[in-house]
């Protein structure tokens, strides 16, 4: 029986023991919960680019950045049928609010309801990007008002309740020291702390980085890297990306007409663009025959950034990109949100099921510790057997252990079982290290190597203990291969 389905008989067991109870309601929430989308939290400092990076994510600009009030409250964008904004006060039930669009960007009235009495806004959008995953857009943390940054804390390590997050994207600035703190202290707690099991990295703004010079991008993934590999940071989130959020955000939502005022820059010949693009302000306010206002110019700059400036008028120039559509996919790649999305997709969005089941699970242990009835023992037997025995638990544990630094041995084989317990993505080819367009025979024969080696390392007396353990896991990640390929000929 799969995770799921084991976490939803463990429910459904759990339901009938509390019936009648106040824990019947909240267990019904649990059991909707696993099929509804994965639940991922933009989570990091004041003005890291959060509500930037999650419209790029959804493909819209809906969450409003910069200023106004409810960048200080959290709030939800799932997918339904229509569009509509509700309040979840602190104090009374959920009520509609009104709301405009600006510029794509959702204006919310609060309606009379102060920032600080909100527990969180709900923006229901018809979405593609939204039906496979919530996201939650959350305070920076850090901010002025530390209210703002209580209500992320409540949001990602509740004291009493189940996680509302199953996965966090965790946004670090160049490495802002404060950042990795702050990521320790989740990792200290006991409840939705990002682990590297369901948190990644963001290096955010990342055109920034190198004064948004054209190899910006470049210098940022150096950075990233780096980053990503240190032992610190290894322990707390999967790996780290660099997104150049703003630019990102842009691509997706690129009209016409601003790839017409860009062929202009794109037209004058290389010396002069170089110049008028050297500063913001030089930008804004020299070469009038240019044939763009100051206004024009700002709200480039304001949709682009500098470097996204430069980048897309060099693209123009060498015909990289002629029409929007091409540009928009070149800028996508280009900022890195096209890998970003890929990992997502392999660490968050393929492990749903497994993230979503650990939430609930996590969920129930709690219940059955808070209200003890008869009954609520087997219950509770019940979930540390299927966190301790489920096969994938065991691999997100050993993926734990290894970022943790526990699983030690030559650093080839660590890396390689990273890789076949699916920290890198759990298909076939990304296990396994092939390319993705290898063939099932490729696949039998390179697994079939993989489970010997494994093997042979799990029943070596000369293998560490912390290293025989998880190898052992690797050994079933093999035979779970295999029987895959063998199913799918
Ligand atoms: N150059 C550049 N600017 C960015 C980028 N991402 C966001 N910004 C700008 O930074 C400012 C803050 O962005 P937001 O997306 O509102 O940041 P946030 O983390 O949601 O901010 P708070 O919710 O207020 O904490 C805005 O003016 C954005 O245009 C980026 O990748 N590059
Ligand atoms: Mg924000």
């Amino acid at each position: 029986m799969s995770v799921i389905d084991r976490t939803r008989a463990v429910l459904e067991q759990a339901t009938t023991v509390y019936r009648g109870t106040p824990y019947g309601g909240r267990l019904s929430a649990i059991r909707e919960r696993l099929d509804a989308p994965l639940r991922v939290a933009v989570a990091g400092r004041v003005k890291a680019g959060k509500s930037t990076l999650l419209n790029a994510l959804v493909g819209e600009r809906l969450a409003p950045t910069d200023a106004g009030e409810c960048t200080r409250i959290v709030t939800w964008y799932r997918d339904g049928p229509s569009y509509r904004v509700d309040a979840t006060p602190k104090q009374g039930p959920s009520r509609p609010l009104r709301f405009t669009r600006e510029d794509g960007v959702i204006d919310i009235d609060l309606g009379g309801l102060r920032a600080e009495d909100v527990a969180q806004l709900v923006v229901t959008w018809p979405a593609q990007a939204l039906r496979a995953m919530t996201l939650i857009d959350t305070p920076g943390i850090g901010s002025l008002s530390e209210q703002a940054a209580q209500r992320t804390w409540d949001m990602l390590v509740p004291d009493d309740e189940e996680t509302p997050a199953d996965a966090v994207i965790y946004l670090l600035r160049h490495l802002h020291a404060g950042d990795v703190e702050f990521l320790r202290a989740f990792h200290d707690t006991e409840v939705s702390r990002p682990s590297p099991v369901n948190a990644i990295g963001v290096l955010s703004r990342a055109d920034e980085i190198g004064a948004g010079r054209l190899d910006a991008m470049a210098s940022a993934r150096r950075i990233a890297s780096r980053l990503g590999a240190g032992a610190g940071v290894r322990r707390l989130v999967q790996s780290v990306v660099p997104v150049a959020g703003l630019l990102a955000e842009t691509a997706v939502t690129l009209t016409e007409t601003e790839v017409g005022q860009l062929r202009r820059v794109a037209a004058l010949p290389v010396r002069q663009a170089e110049e008028l693009l050297l500063s913001a302000d030089r930008f804004v306010r020299t070469m009038p025959e240019l044939g763009l206002t100051e206004l024009e110019r700002e709200a480039l700059l304001a949709r682009f950034g500098l470097f996204g400036v430069r980048l897309t008028s060099t693209l123009l120039r060498r015909e990289v990109a002629g029409t929007a559509t091409e540009l928009s996919r070149e800028l996508a790649e280009r900022s890195g949100l096209t890998d970003l999305r890929e990992i997502i997709g392999s660490l968050f969005l393929q492990r749903r099921d497994i993230l979503k089941s650990r939430s609930a699970l996590l969920a129930l242990a709690e219940a059955t510790r808070a209200l003890v009835r008869p009954g609520s023992d087997a219950v509770a037997a019940s979930v540390e057997e299927i966190m301790a025995s489920a096969h994938p638990f065991n691999e997100l544990r050993v993926l734990s252990s290894v970022r943790a630094g526990w699983v030690t041995g030559r650093p080839d084989a660590v890396a390689e079982l990273e890789r076949l317990i699916g920290g890198s993505g759990s298909s076939a080819h990304e296990r396994l290290r092939l390319p993705a367009d290898a063939g099932p025979a490729e696949l039998t024969e390179a697994a079939g190597q993989a489970l010997v080696r494994w093997q042979r390392r799990a029943e070596s007396p000369m293998t560490p203990y912390e290293m025989a353990l998880a190898a052992r896991v690797a050994v079933r990640s093999c035979e779970g291969l295999l029987a895959g390929l063998e199913r799918s000929r």
